[in-house]
């Protein structure tokens, strides 16, 4: 059966889902055909083990964002869950949370501060009067976390925004980040927060995958404003979010003066990046191979070139030749203390088969690819040797490097320690051949609100029963706690572990 606009996935862009038809597609080539794999990975002192979640996902009384209206309505998500029935309701438990990282020996812990919580109304954000509630919440998780000696990563949008900026009721006007009006919200939102907790917190995130947010919401139709192949609309959302997160970034800088880890530096900044491999459908061919480059450069580079370099390709044509194209931009150049990656899979891209998505002129398969790899829950690839490449990608741009997420949906634990393992054998093994990674970030914590499909994915380390309300660390957790406590991964270790498990499949 072919399938066409697939919801509530990350990459988002699952025009149709493989079939037979796929079977032509090939396994692409393995990394490094140089160097034997080692025997042994290892991580640096003080490297950041840990984990994420974002507000909306966890949280309990988001009803005042877009996604809060938008779970409202009919069809939209899966099995009709709604947020606040069924989740961990993070603010309220969040010394369990904190309990969660201990055990296994975290260091880091990403999170974000929803913008609609702290401003609920249009009026409270311009008298600048935040719910105090709110503010209590943040600042009461953000000093547990330091007496637990764990280093916050916050970040400031995760795919929910305020519903005065974004209507989901009219999606045929300009809506979030469509608005110029958002942009500068959105600049005062930073400075504000940077301002209020910058004495807590030297990581920030700007935006969440800002590609994702564009697609999800103006190609594939499964955010808000629930719009289809809105190419025009798409392309104005990317571009005012990069220079959205510019403005954001230096907004940061300029407020957060205070070095809360006694590192000597007061705000690293940058925003979270999905990043993928993307391979030819069928292997060897030119056209598939070209379509796929295309792709990968609209979905790794654009954004990273336009706010390290300030290479501006207004019209993703993959050339700064445009009448708006504009090279080391100052408005945009230097906008990245690090680069935050978010990894999960792998995409074949076809050139002359499927549902093409305009300006790429490709079609895209993200999941249920006929490549032979195990799958997860909800049906990606799973994909380890993909961090390694990507993850050389990042090189050119020589900053240093933070996974910011990377996880499987996984319900029964039969994947999840072998994943853990073989991704961070990958992201060691990219750090020996000179990637500066940091930190590593696990999506997710805990079980929590997948989009569009709801609670059907388990992604956490830890389960939730919305049943009983019981929060439960699963087996590879522990794993992941080994890994962290001796700060290496031998291969050894990872062959002793179990195969990967079948998937429960929990397609949208
Ligand atoms: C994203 C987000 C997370 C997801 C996670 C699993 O990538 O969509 O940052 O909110 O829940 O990636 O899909």
């Amino acid at each position: 059966m072919r399938r066409r606009f697939a919801v509530g996935v990350a990459f988002g862009v699952a025009f149709a889902a493989c079939s037979a038809a796929c079977s032509t597609a090939s396994t692409p080539p393995a990394i490094d055909a140089g160097p034997p794999a080692p025997a042994q990975v290892d991580f640096p002192t003080g490297m950041l083990w840990g984990s994420a979640t974002a507000g909306f996902q966890v949280e309990k009384g988001n009803a005042t964002s877009d996604w809060g209206h938008w779970a409202q309505l009919p069809g939209k998500i899966k099995n009709a869950d709604k947020p606040d029935v069924g989740g961990p309701d993070a603010l309220a438990h969040i010394d369990d949370d904190i309990a969660a990282l201990k055990a296994t020996g975290q260091t880091a812990y990403r999170f974000s501060i929803e913008w609609n919580r702290v401003y609920p109304t249009r009026a409270a954000f311009d008298a600048d009067q935040p719910d105090a509630a709110a503010l209590a919440a943040y600042a009461s998780l953000l000093q547990k976390l330091k007496l637990a000696g764990i280093t916050p990563m916050v970040t400031l949008q995760h795919f929910a925004l305020p519903d005065y900026l974004s209507d989901v009721s009219a999606p045929t006007q300009p809506q979030g980040w469509e608005r110029p009006e958002t942009t500068t919200l959105f600049t005062q939102y930073c400075s504000r927060m940077a301002t209020r907790f910058g004495a807590m917190t030297d990581w920030w995130v700007t935006i969440n995958e800002p590609l994702n947010l564009m697609l999800g919401g103006y190609v594939q139709g499964s955010f808000p404003p629930g719009l289809l192949l809105s190419m025009d609309r798409a392309l104005l959302v990317a571009r005012n979010e990069a220079r959205a997160h510019a403005r954001c970034f230096d907004a940061i800088h300029a407020a957060d003066t205070q070095d809360a880890d006694g590192d000597g530096k007061a705000a690293l900044v940058s925003y979270a990046a999905h990043l993928r491999t993307f391979h030819a459908y069928e292997e060897g061919n030119a056209d598939d191979q070209a379509a796929a480059d295309r792709v990968r450069y609209l979905w790794n580079d654009w954004f990273l070139n336009a706010v390290i370099r300030g290479d501006w390709d207004d019209d993703f044509n993959g050339k700064l030749d445009g009448p708006n194209d504009k090279a080391a931009d100052p408005s945009l150049k230097g906008r990245a203390d690090y680069i935050g990656a978010n990894y999960y899979s792998d995409t074949l891209i076809s050139a002359s088969r499927g549902v093409k998505v305009p300006v790429v002129n490709a079609a895209v398969y993200q999941d249920g690819l006929a490549t032979g790899r195990p799958r997860s829950d909800f049906g990606w690839d799973i994909y380890p040797e993909g961090l390694g490449i990507v993850l050389d990608e990042l090189k050119p741009y020589a900053l240093p490097v933070v996974i910011t997420e990377n996880g499987v949906a996984d319900s029964k634990d039969v994947m999840r320690a072998r994943f853990i393992a073989e991704h961070l054998y990958q992201l060691g093994w990219a750090r020996a051949r000179g990637v500066d990674v940091r930190g590593y970030f696990h999506w997710a914590l805990i079980d929590n609100f997948e989009w569009a499909s709801g609670f059907c994915p388990r992604f956490g380390l830890v389960s939730y029963d919305p049943a009983t309300g019981a929060r439960t660390p699963r087996a590879s957790a522990q794993t992941y706690g080994q890994i962290i406590a001796a700060n290496a991964v031998k291969k050894s270790d990872i062959d002793a572990l179990p195969a990967y498990g079948a998937p429960t499949l929990c397609a949208p």
